[in-house]
């Protein structure tokens, strides 16, 4: 088939995220009314905010401004990862960036499959942050072998989604018609389950060692555990939860709210209970409850080179020892107040960001700009002469000490249990079956080009004056 009749793999993306929606707004009611929240605060956000309506209109589709962002699971096997990926890849999403969660107290390691270029970023930006368990951090012996069991018992693709994507890596794409089965037989993988697959008291056992691993564990597939559209406004969505009957985590993770917005601020509804059963040793069912399934919302902001990110970890680390958020909201005001104390250190204006080497931008020519007395060979001299404007790059990927605030908050924050860290990323490539794109040299790239594209032009036009 000529490559021009394929499904691209933007248009099966944006429409396994579409489905995904459905999906999860029928598995989870509460999202629902999370997504008509957000849907509502964008529309007053944008009301009030005329300036932010313009600059949107001309950079991004108004209507599509709450559709989701990111959604996320959690694999039990290399195997499972493995495979994973070359299933994300049908959909133009690469693994970029890794977590190491187990330094936070979270017996997983992760990475998040995106789209990678600004095209496609644009057509649709949805990824799916995706963690490994780490059965090695289970200390008994005897659990790590029942779970390793139940784990490898398991087949998370139909076999029709498997050659699927055999079809499109032998033929280079997918049909229309194929890239629409895709996305149904790949929805079934993400779906929630009511019945577990262990027994009762595996399920105990599991869960004890951390509710994360039961989650993982004792179900016939990585469920989708959340899903994340994008808010305008995330204080008055965090405000308002309540007023709409849903429990908001204590705080929203990440920096301040400021004028120029960095990295990535999140926040969820609590995790709901829901009725599960579980087969007993006759193959009857018997019932009990599970609780992993939230709704999330972020607001992204600059991305920071590694000098801005570690001076971002820092005022955080500084915020968290003089107050450590509770679990149960009752010092969220007292964070609050030393979160935007210790922040008052972070520049809070664009070009002293950018002078600070803080943040990445895009640096672009304005058009009609006049370059006839000016050469091409520093880039600030073109911008101070208002020929070349720079606007901040968007972090597209996550931040750990928020994921790891997600995941806890999620998973009952009463027992927080330390596990030993160690750096697995070799690890995690290996099952991964290739690297992570390391995501501060993908932004630094991108502002490279864009300044050498700027200069290039204006070497031409000074040249040819
Ligand atoms: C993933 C938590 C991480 C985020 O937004 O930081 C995440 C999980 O709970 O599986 O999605
Ligand atoms: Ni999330």
């Amino acid at each position: 088939m000529p490559a021009s009749t394929f499904m691209s793999s933007d248009a099966i993306r944006a429409a396994f995220s579409a489905a995904m929606s459905v999906m999860y707004r029928q598995e989870v009611p509460a999202y629902g009314t999370l997504m008509e929240l957000v849907s509502d605060i964008n529309a007053a956000t944008l009301q009030k905010q005329p300036a932010l309506r313009a600059s949107l209109e001309a950079t991004e589709t108004l209507d599509r401004i709450s559709e989701e962002r990111h959604g996320a699971i959690r694999l039990g096997t290399e195997a499972e990862l493995a495979m994973m990926r070359r299933v994300f890849a049908v959909m133009g999403m690469f693994p970029v960036g890794y977590y190491d969660l187990s330094e936070a107290g979270v017996p997983v390691h992760s990475t998040a499959f995106r789209p990678v270029d600004e095209a496609s970023l644009r057509i649709n930006p949805f990824r799916v942050f995706t963690s490994l368990l780490r059965l090695d951090l289970i200390a008994d012996p005897q659990l790590r072998v029942a779970a390793q069991k139940t784990l490898g018992a398991r087949r998370i693709f139909s076999d029709d989604a498997i050659a699927l994507v055999e079809k499109a890596e032998r033929d280079g794409g997918l049909s229309r018609a194929d890239g629409e089965r895709f996305v149904a037989e790949v929805l079934n993988t993400f779906r929630w389950h009511e019945e577990a697959s262990v027994e009762r008291a595996l399920y105990d056992r599991l869960h004890a060692t951390h509710r994360l691993v039961a989650d993982v564990v004792s179900f016939k597939g990585p469920h989708i555990n959340h899903l994340t559209p994008r808010t305008l406004d995330i204080d008055a969505v965090q405000d308002e939860m309540p007023k709409r009957g849903i429990v908001p985590k204590a705080v929203v993770e990440g920096p301040p709210s400021r004028a120029c917005p960095i990295l990535l601020r999140q926040t969820s509804f609590k995790a709901i209970e829901e009725r599960v059963s579980f087969p007993d040793a006759e193959g009857n069912l018997v019932g009990g409850s599970h609780t992993a399934r939230f709704g999330e919302i972020e607001q992204r902001g600059v991305a920071l080179t590694p000098k801005g990110r570690s001076l971002y970890d820092r005022l955080l680390n500084e915020t968290r020892a003089k107050v450590r958020p509770a679990a149960d909201g009752s010092n969220a005001q007292a964070y609050g107040a030393a979160l935007k104390e210790s922040f008052v250190t972070f520049p809070d204006d664009w070009n002293a960001i950018r002078m600070a080497g803080l943040g990445y931008f895009l640096y672009s020519i304005v058009p009609g700009a006049d370059f006839s007395t000016l050469g091409g060979d520093e880039i600030e001299a073109l911008v101070e002469a208002g020929v070349v404007r720079f606007d901040p790059i968007i972090y597209e990927d996550f931040l750990p000490v928020s994921a790891a605030g997600i995941f806890q908050s999620n998973l009952g924050d009463a027992v927080v249990q330390d596990f030993v860290a160690s750096p697995n990323q070799r690890l995690f490539e290996k099952a991964l079956g290739t690297f992570v794109l390391n995501e501060f040299d993908h932004y630094a790239r991108i502002e490279r080009t864009s300044i050498e594209q700027c200069l290039a032009a204006a070497r031409a036009v000074s040249a040819a004056a």
